[in-house]
């Protein structure tokens, strides 16, 4: 398997279920500035990214996520209806209010400074869901670590990167520096820091090699 990725975004959040599953892969590091080899993995020019061995491009972190769960028995899911489907509604908490919730701070020229305000404060109430949760437990499914906290912290990374101030959620705050602690997300994040870039884009014949071996599978 083949994870394209770029460093300090979501894409960490499929990095860490790759190790922490054991799952042998290749992670190329690209660039979300020259997006020429991004392009060429995926024609929606964002990460994450993950090809299978048979050339399956896959996108989108929560489909990546759970897919890696479900082929290793439902590992970093809970088993029961109920609380799967708890864990997923995080999933979705985390993808649509607060990873996509941090749009507008990204404005390359910048927002006005009433907007940012009031995004900053949307934003804070997003956090306090986080915060009210975690008075409950160590994750956001309790006692569970799952796929919902590798891609929380992932999320709450790039918000660090934004100016997110995190004083008024000490458990949020203590949440994230304990999961930066586990000896895999660490190994993840220092790897992913000092990776160079990869610069080679994936060739037309890469893609039809692939391409044929998923034809044959299907
Ligand atoms: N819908 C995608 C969005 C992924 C996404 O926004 N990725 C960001 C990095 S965190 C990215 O690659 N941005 C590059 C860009 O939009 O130019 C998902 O949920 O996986």
């Amino acid at each position: 398997m083949k994870l394209i990725y770029a460093n300090g975004a979501c894409s960490l959040s499929v990095h860490i279920l790759l190790e922490e599953l054991d799952i042998p892969h290749e992670a190329l590091r690209v660039s979300l500035e020259d997006k020429t080899v991004l392009d060429s993995y995926n024609p929606r020019s964002y990460v994450p990214v993950l090809v299978r061995d048979d050339g399956t491009v896959m996108t989108e972190a929560i489909s990546i996520l759970q897919y890696l769960s479900t082929v290793k028995g439902g590992a970093f899911m809970p088993e029961a209806t109920l609380d799967k489907t708890k864990c997923i509604e995080w999933l979705v908490f985390i993808s649509s209010e607060l990873h996509k919730g941090l749009g507008p701070l990204f404005h390359p020229d910048g927002v006005k400074p009433e907007f940012e305000k009031e995004v900053r404060a949307k934003y804070d109430d997003r956090l306090q869901i986080i915060e009210d949760e975690l008075s409950e437990g160590h994750f956001l499914m309790g006692h569970e670590y799952t796929i919902a906290d590798m891609y929380c912290l992932a999320i709450l990374r790039i918000a660090e990167h934004v100016k997110v101030k995190f004083d008024a959620f000490p458990l949020t705050l203590k949440y994230k520096k304990n999961l930066e602690l586990r000896n895999t997300i660490r190994r993840v994040i220092e790897k992913e820091e000092r990776a160079e870039l990869e610069t080679r884009p994936r060739s037309y014949s890469q893609r039809m090699t692939e391409f044929r071996n998923h034809e044959r599978n299907h």
